[in-house]
């Protein structure tokens, strides 16, 4: 496991950002853990977090333009791991992220931050099934750019619409690397390293067995 992973996880255990019980997803799944990026609510968390995402986007090596942080979990995401990438990487690029609603009047339109111009790498927290981040593709398209990448925190391992995880589809469809900081594995593997979590480690199991790949 690389540094920025074990960073990743210890973060998330200490701003309970891993929550376990029922949760009924966006894709209608119930699911007995979840991945709440909004918990990360301290600077200190949010400038590690930037650090995670930064060193695995360096480490994929993928290539892009903007960094693209749609709105809302996206957005400050997005915000920190270009601060990280310039800070510990020299990397300076350029940022932009949407309103969910257009704005009428000042400046307008939905697009805030930097032109979404040439090689987009999306910034997100998980993928399930894939739904939001075709989304934001669709945005991206729409403005007249193209996807470089997607890069997110938490790869859930699920299925998609057919055989393939949802993230497989989404590189098969769209031709672009998914780069994610820990995998569903990497929490399972952490949990089995607890004795007492072993009923929950079986429910995450039954969980794998129906949406899992
Ligand atoms: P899909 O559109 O099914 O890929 O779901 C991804 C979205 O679901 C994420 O962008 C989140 O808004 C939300 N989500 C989480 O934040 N954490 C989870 O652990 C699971 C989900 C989810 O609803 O699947």
């Amino acid at each position: 496991m690389q540094n920025y992973q074990q960073d990743f996880i210890d973060l998330a255990i200490k701003y309970s950002a891993l929550g376990f019980g029922e949760f009924t997803l966006k894709s209608g799944r119930v699911s007995p853990y979840f991945f709440n990026a909004g918990r990360f609510d301290s600077g200190a968390g949010l400038a590690m977090l930037g650090r995670c995402y930064a060193d695995a986007i360096v480490k994929s090596g993928v290539e892009f333009d903007v960094l693209f942080g749609p709105a809302y979990k996206g957005i400050p995401l997005g915000a920190v791991t270009a601060a990280a990438l310039a800070e510990f990487h020299d990397i300076d690029i350029p940022f932009a992220f949407n309103r969910k609603e257009a704005k009428d009047h000042g400046e307008g339109g939905t697009i805030v931050g930097a032109e979404l111009k040439g090689r987009i790498l999306i910034i997100d927290d998980v993928i399930t099934a894939g739904t939001a981040v075709r989304e934001v593709i669709d945005i991206i398209s729409a403005a007249g750019a193209t996807a470089a990448g997607v890069v997110i925190g938490l790869n859930r391992e699920e299925r998609g619409k057919g055989k393939l995880s949802a993230i497989q589809e989404v590189e098969q469809d769209f031709g672009i690397p998914v780069v994610s900081i820990i995998t569903l594995q990497h929490i399972v593997d952490y949990l089995q390293s607890g004795e007492e979590q072993q009923a929950l480690v079986g429910r995450i199991d039954a969980y794998r067995e129906m949406y899992g790949i």
